[in-house]
């Protein structure tokens, strides 16, 4: 397969990079999953990945002095397998300003809300406290405020009578799964752009909560 060069970051179990790498496989992106990076040797997605013949690095982010020392190793490991799209999908370490600007406009992140309701964590335990009507995740463009990028697709669950934590979490992976791959597509089929004024599609302005994939 030819096209962009995608290196996925993870600190978990990699449903998403699950995700990824069978729309890639199925030909749908124009693109290849040139490696896959984790902070933690123990994560199932570095299994995922072996399984699917992708090469796999960990960087333990222990191993260093501080967190730019991270990032800066983590940054010559990304740029020696020249990624053209670098995709967190569950990575949980906090990026430095330095590493969101070296991949301005071609690093997506995936959040577990539709932001900018919920930043940060325990998102579906919130929703729920707050008594929201809907929940759902968002992928975003990362840039140095956290979990604040400009968003790229949002896709959204009613919350229901007797919901708990986990039946939305469960739910709302399911939408990961389909929002995820289908932003990487557009990413790699030259469709999506971070611009000055917002995240275009297609040459047209998003909103500001991004495209609303419709249930
Ligand atoms: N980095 C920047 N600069 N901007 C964002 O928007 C980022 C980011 C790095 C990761 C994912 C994010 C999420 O979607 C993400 C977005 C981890 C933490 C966190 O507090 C917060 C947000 C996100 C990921 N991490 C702790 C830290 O000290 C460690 C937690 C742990 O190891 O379990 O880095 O929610
Ligand atoms: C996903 O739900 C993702 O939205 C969330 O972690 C999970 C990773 O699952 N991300 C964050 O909370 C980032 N702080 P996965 O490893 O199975 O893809």
């Amino acid at each position: 397969m030819s096209g962009k060069r995608i290196v996925v970051l993870i600190s978990g179990s990699g449903s998403n990079l699950q995700a990824i790498i069978d729309r890639v496989n199925a030909g749908a992106i124009a693109g290849e999953i040139a490696a896959v990076i984790s902070n933690r040797a123990s994560a199932y997605g570095l299994t995922r990945a072996a399984d699917a013949g992708i090469e796999t690095r960990v960087l333990d982010h222990k191993a260093f002095a501080d967190r730019l020392a991270f990032d800066q190793a983590l940054m010559e490991t990304i740029d020696s397998y020249a990624a053209d799209l670098v995709v967190l999908a569950g990575f949980m370490r906090i990026l430095t300003p330095e590493f969101v600007r070296h991949y301005n406009g071609r690093l997506f992140n995936i959040h577990p809300s539709l932001l900018p309701k919920f930043k940060g964590l325990h998102t579906h335990q919130r929703a729920l406290d707050e008594g929201e009507r809907e929940h759902g995740c968002t992928v975003h463009f990362v840039t140095e405020e956290l979990d604040g990028g400009p968003a790229i697709i949002q896709a959204a669950t009613a919350i229901v009578a007797g919901d708990n934590a986990d039946a939305l979490q469960q739910r709302v992976h399911q939408l990961e799964h389909r929002i995820y791959p289908l932003a990487v597509e557009w990413f790699c089929a030259g469709r999506l752009q971070l611009e000055a004024q917002g995240v275009t599609l297609d040459g047209d302005l998003l909103p500001g909560s991004g495209y609303r994939l419709q249930e």
